[in-house]
């Protein structure tokens, strides 16, 4: 049987290749999905006969759009809108839009693919999808991200509602975008849904939301760390990565009363060796999300920072590293460097920012890894429990979100170590989660059918 499973995968990975070529983006993600499914197919052959691996790594729909817009200059420009709906198994399409010049098909479908089985993992009712666009917010003007936001949607709502498809934030995505989107939303369909997550406070948003998924990394590294008798308290934190996710990763880590000495951008990383604190971190706040400024200002006002120009942060010592920037920010040299530093635990904040070899840098050392799809689920977790709420008509308090999203963090770990550890003891994250979303989502498709 084994033998005839890993034929069955490596023909299935050359038949995704030559279908998607090109999209490398898209072939690692589901690669390294299918090679920890090995041993649950040896199990339950059925599943290649249902063809739930072929089914699920085809989207039930994609959608690419003009996105025309007049910039501050007068001038027309023309950005690539996607919408990639993933999987609708378990429930309506869910996830992020992604606004960063990178964004591509492949990399849509990637973020796709992983947030099925994110959301899978959640234990809440969501399906799969991502979407965005090529455009690059760096340098606009309010007007001018208010306008492409507009035009962005009046494509994209014919193709989502609140039980259809719930798009919210991701790079390049933040409060701003989500309100001029729900705005344009609003006016076209002449309704006040939930059909957008991360909405402001006093219009439909969640208490919690902003912070959840940096907060959600740390509830899950805490108890990764604690099944080797450790935590947060004490240990030096290095964050990649100066937006939502790095932001309030960092300031739950400090308030863990961790150490945290990085925070880095495209352009390079700063080092604070006396460790951010509660002024510092406002300070983060006001600079990034108010003046909208580069994470190098920080080292201008804070003397006891230092700012490395086109590195990345993975050569600083410390005992534990939260990737919140990009997918593959950590290749195979940096992993060995953060080994090297004394790094022991490592939980991505950030969508695949770990590259295969990194991973398998990281497994065979034997330190804790967990992938994005189970540590950083608390964002969209709680984006579900927004919906909840919208579809309530109700409006929770910050405890009541908190201790949701702490509980669902930590079922997800329980769920990991229920599918992940190995005869040694240890756990293995990645099969963990892939195995405890890949069951939910593959059960649910057989229940419903050749859908
Ligand atoms: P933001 O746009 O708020 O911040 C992104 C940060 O990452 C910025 O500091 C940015 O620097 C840096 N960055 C982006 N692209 C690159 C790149 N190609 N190379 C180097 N640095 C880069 O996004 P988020 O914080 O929301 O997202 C960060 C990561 O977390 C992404 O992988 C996202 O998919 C993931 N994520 C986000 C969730 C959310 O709720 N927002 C939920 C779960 C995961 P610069 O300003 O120079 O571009
Ligand atoms: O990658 C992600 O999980 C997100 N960007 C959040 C998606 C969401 O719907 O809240």
């Amino acid at each position: 049987m084994e033998k005839l499973v890993s034929r069955y995968i490596e023909s299935f990975m050359t038949e995704l290749v030559s279908k998607n070529p090109g999209e490398t983006e898209f072939h690692q993600a589901v690669g390294e999905v299918v090679k920890s499914l090995a041993p649950y197919i040896e199990m339950n052959p059925h599943i290649m006969g249902q063809k739930i691996l072929e089914r699920m790594a085809e989207a039930e729909r994609i959608v690419i759009f003009r996105v025309p817009w007049v910039d501050d200059a007068g001038d027309i420009q023309i950005n690539r809108g996607f919408r990639v709906q993933m999987n609708s198994a378990i429930g309506p399409y869910k996830g992020g839009l992604r606004f960063h010049p990178s964004v591509n098909l492949s990399i849509m479908k990637f973020l796709a693919f992983e947030q099925t089985f994110k959301n899978a993992l959640t234990t809440l009712p969501m399906g799969g999808a991502k979407g965005g666009s090529d455009f690059n917010p760096r340098g606009r003007s309010d007007a001018e991200v208010m306008r492409f936001c507009q035009s962005f949607m009046t494509e994209l709502y014919r193709h989502i509602g609140p039980d259809t498809d719930v798009p919210a934030g991701d790079i390049g995505v933040g409060g701003r975008e989500i309100g001029y989107l729900f705005g344009q939303y609003k006016r076209l369909t002449d309704s006040f849904t939930g059909a957008l997550t991360g909405k402001g406070l006093n219009w439909g948003g969640s208490l919690l939301r902003p912070e959840a998924t940096g907060y959600g990394l740390c509830y899950f590294a805490e108890q990764m760390l604690a099944t080797r008798g450790e935590g947060f308290n004490g240990r030096t934190v290095v964050v990649s990565g100066a937006g939502n996710v790095a932001q309030y990763a960092a300031q739950k880590a400090m308030r863990l009363g961790a150490k945290v000495v990085t925070l880095s951008d495209s352009d390079g990383f700063i080092y604070d060796p006396d460790g951010l604190d509660e002024d510092k971190m406002a300070y983060v706040f006001q600079l990034k999300n108010f003046f909208r400024g580069r994470i190098k200002e920080y080292a201008q006002k804070y003397p006891s920072a230092q700012y490395f120009p086109g590195q990345k942060p993975w050569g600083i010592a410390c005992d534990i590293a939260l990737p919140c920037a990009t997918q593959n920010e950590i290749g195979k040299a940096d992993a060995e460097s953060l080994l090297a530093g004394g790094c022991k635990c490592v939980a991505e904040g950030a969508n695949m920012p770990s590259t295969p070899e990194a991973i398998q840098v990281f497994q065979s050392a034997g330190i804790l890894y967990s992938p994005g799809k189970a540590s950083n689920a608390g964002g969209v977790a709680t984006s579900g429990l927004e919906m909840s709420q919208n579809s309530m008509r109700l409006h929770w308090t910050k405890e009541e979100v908190d201790n949701n999203l702490r509980k669902i963090m930590s079922d997800i770990h329980e769920a990991c170590c229920k599918y992940g550890t190995e005869a040694d003891g240890s756990v293995n994250y990645v099969k963990g989660a892939n195995i405890a979303a890949f069951m939910k989502v593959a059960g649910a498709m057989m229940d419903q059918g050749a859908v």
